[in-house]
């Protein structure tokens, strides 16, 4: 190892994600790392994978969380900046084994200085908890320090959001989420609206509306091919942007404006990754499978 790798390696960032056994790490990892929601077997021991972004070079651990897996978790976190701790929320039956596992690290975590983020997984579970109950069933208000969120790693429920917490505590530098879209809406390859989502400021929802309706029908007008790849765009003098695309059983639009401060390429490859992702994770021919994806996913772009 020569010098210039002791240098790299101390500005590397070292993150570990613990938690019980199925509670969603190695998902979490894969979403950050992909975008997208990818299935997993049980990790055994330990995985790390390395990301950079910014320039900055992260190193996250994802530790195995079953039993016998669960000796190694002290000896990483010593080095860490930051632990991440998982829980599914939807499993309430495991909480006190999750609390026991998480009070056996706070004095480790305390020593080392060490930031404590708590992600509340699996949100798209109708029987999930909300977090005022699982802090409460926890005893979260026992510890001192930390941050929890909830999420999604499958539907990406609140991604974008905690990836930005989970930046600014590893990094130390304070960053927000990029807003992608004042709005967006989800039509079904007739034409025919599921639903809208706004930004929450927005107020001139009916025009919005309307220039949707304008934008998709322009757009269902046009004569494609059935396969064909296409995202176009319809200006609104009033509105700003309406960037339509079509997925194999969708036709999804956001509205870009230029105070969101991102190039229009963003929200278009945005576009294009939410139609990607309703289409592997949503029931298409269900309206209501549609909507709700589209609200989940829809936090990672306004
Ligand atoms: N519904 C739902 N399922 C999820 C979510 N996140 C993960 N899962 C599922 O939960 C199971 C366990 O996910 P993993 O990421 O392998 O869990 P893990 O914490 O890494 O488990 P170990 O490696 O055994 O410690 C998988 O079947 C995932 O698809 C989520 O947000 N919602
Ligand atoms: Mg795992």
């Amino acid at each position: 190892m020569g010098l210039f790798d002791i240098f790299r390696k101390s500005t590397k960032h070292k993150a570990v994600f613990l938690g019980l056994d199925n509670s969603g790490k190695s998902t979490i990892i894969s979403f950050l790392q992909e975008g997208r929601f990818i299935e997993h077997t049980p990790t055994m021991g330990k995985k790390s994978v390395d990301m950079e972004i910014g320039g900055t070079r992260m190193s996250l651990f994802d530790m195995g969380g079953q039993q016998d897996f669960r000796g190694l978790w002290l000896g990483e976190l010593k080095s860490a900046r930051v632990v991440t701790f998982v829980i599914d929320a939807a499993a309430p039956q495991r909480f006190a084994e999750a609390k026991g596992e998480l009070d056996s690290l706070l004095p480790a975590i305390k020593e080392h200085k060490i930031h404590l983020l708590i992600l509340a997984n699996k949100h798209d579970i109708p029987s999930a908890v909300s977090l005022t109950k699982l802090i409460n069933e926890l005893k979260l208000f026992e510890v001192d320090n930390f941050e929890i969120m909830e999420i999604s790693a499958k539907t990406g429920y609140g991604m974008a959001d905690a990836f930005a917490k989970f930046y600014s505590l590893l990094t130390g530098e304070k960053v927000k989420k990029n807003v992608l879209a004042k709005a967006i809406s989800v039509f079904d390859k007739g034409g025919t609206p599921i639903v809208t989502t706004y930004n929450k400021n927005e107020i001139e929802r009916v025009a919005i509306e309307g220039g949707f309706l304008v934008a998709i029908t322009q757009f269902s007008k046009m004569k494609m091919n059935e396969d064909e790849e296409s995202i176009i765009t319809f200006e609104s003098e009033k509105n700003g942007t309406f960037v339509v695309a079509k997925s194999k059983n969708l036709i999804g639009s956001v509205l870009w404006t230029t105070d969101l401060g991102v190039p229009l390429e963003q929200s278009k490859s945005a576009l294009k990754e939410m139609l990607a992702h309703l289409e592997a994770n949503a029931a298409c021919s269900d309206t209501n499978s549609i909507a709700f994806h589209v609200e989940h996913y829809c936090t990672n772009i306004i």
